[in-house]
């Protein structure tokens, strides 16, 4: 299917959703939005081993697209509830549900619903050259999203405010410094160094990092009797899997796994 809005191709387990809008910096319009709920149709259709999420040009996404509709002083007030029930909330629930990793490369600015974009993967990874700003505060909304629910655990309350309430642009040296990414790389590794994670994702044992996801969030609302219930179950199923087999068995031969994803 071809797409205006987005680049996305699937090779040897990899997918890459790459928005594509580089001159508004990848601002989210309503036609965006749903071609990338059709790229998702496709992956949980058929998930892969690791998706890869990135922005094409100096940024990463500049969150929604401000000029997508007319809001006018003195004119018909948009109901952003219903954007945002109907675009943006489903677009996280199924981010984070997918059953395999997924890596964002933050290859610039990350505003507003971008930055919660991001922050809703699993894996996240910035140039050094990117910030992330949380622009909700400059135009008198809220860290939607996901922002409101991510940003506290990952960062902890006072940061959370300060970003939230100020809105100031955060370095990604910073951010990975915070606990709110997983790395910083320096511009001119940045490719070589996503292109190594998603080779080494893709060659992981699938099932078993998708159960990882999935434990490692539910265990944000779950009590501690519960969660080990769930990783009982988890590892119950594991246990029975091709890619278990085959990890104890490289194990034992000294050689290296040869994960199917299976
Ligand atoms: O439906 C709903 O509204 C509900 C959901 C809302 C979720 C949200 O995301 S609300 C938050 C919306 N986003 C923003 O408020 C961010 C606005 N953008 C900025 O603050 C800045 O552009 C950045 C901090 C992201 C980057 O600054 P800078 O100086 O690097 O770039 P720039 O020059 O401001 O932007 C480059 C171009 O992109 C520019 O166009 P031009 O002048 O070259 O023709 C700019 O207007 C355009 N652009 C950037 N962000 C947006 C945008 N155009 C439309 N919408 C944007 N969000």
């Amino acid at each position: 299917m071809p797409f205006e809005t987005i680049l996305f191709t699937q090779a040897d387990g990899i997918a890459r959703l790459t928005l594509n809008r580089p001159e508004r910096l990848n601002a989210f319009t309503v036609a965006m939005h749903a071609e990338v709920a059709a790229a998702l149709d496709a992956l949980e259709a058929a998930p892969p081993r690791v998706l890869l999420l990135t922005g094409a040009g100096r940024g990463f996404c500049a969150g929604q697209d401000l000029a997508d509709r007319a809001v006018a002083p003195g004119g018909e007030p948009v109901d952003l509830g219903q954007s945002v029930e109907l675009r943006y909330a489903p677009l996280i629930r199924r981010l984070t549900a997918l059953p395999c990793p997924v890596v964002c490369a933050v290859n610039g600015v990350a505003a507003g619903a971008g930055a919660s974009i991001a922050l809703a993967c699993d894996l996240i990874l910035a140039t050094r050259s990117a910030k992330f700003v949380q622009s909700f505060a400059g135009i008198g909304l809220v860290p939607d999203s996901g922002g409101s629910w991510h940003l506290p655990r990952l960062v902890g309350h006072a940061r959370a405010m300060g970003l939230a309430l100020l809105g100031d642009p955060l370095p990604a040296e910073t951010a990975a410094q915070w606990g709110l990414i997983w790395r910083c790389i320096e511009d001119d590794q940045f490719a070589p160094e996503v292109e190594a994670l998603l080779t080494r994702l893709a060659a992981a044992p699938t099932r078993g990092l998708a159960e990882t996801k999935r434990l490692l969030r539910a265990s944000w609302t779950a009590t501690l009797d519960t969660q080990l219930d769930a990783e009982r179950d988890a590892m119950r199923a594991l246990g029975r899997s091709a890619d278990y087999a085959e990890g104890v068995a490289a194990f034992m031969a000294k050689r290296k796994p040869v994960f199917r994803g299976e």
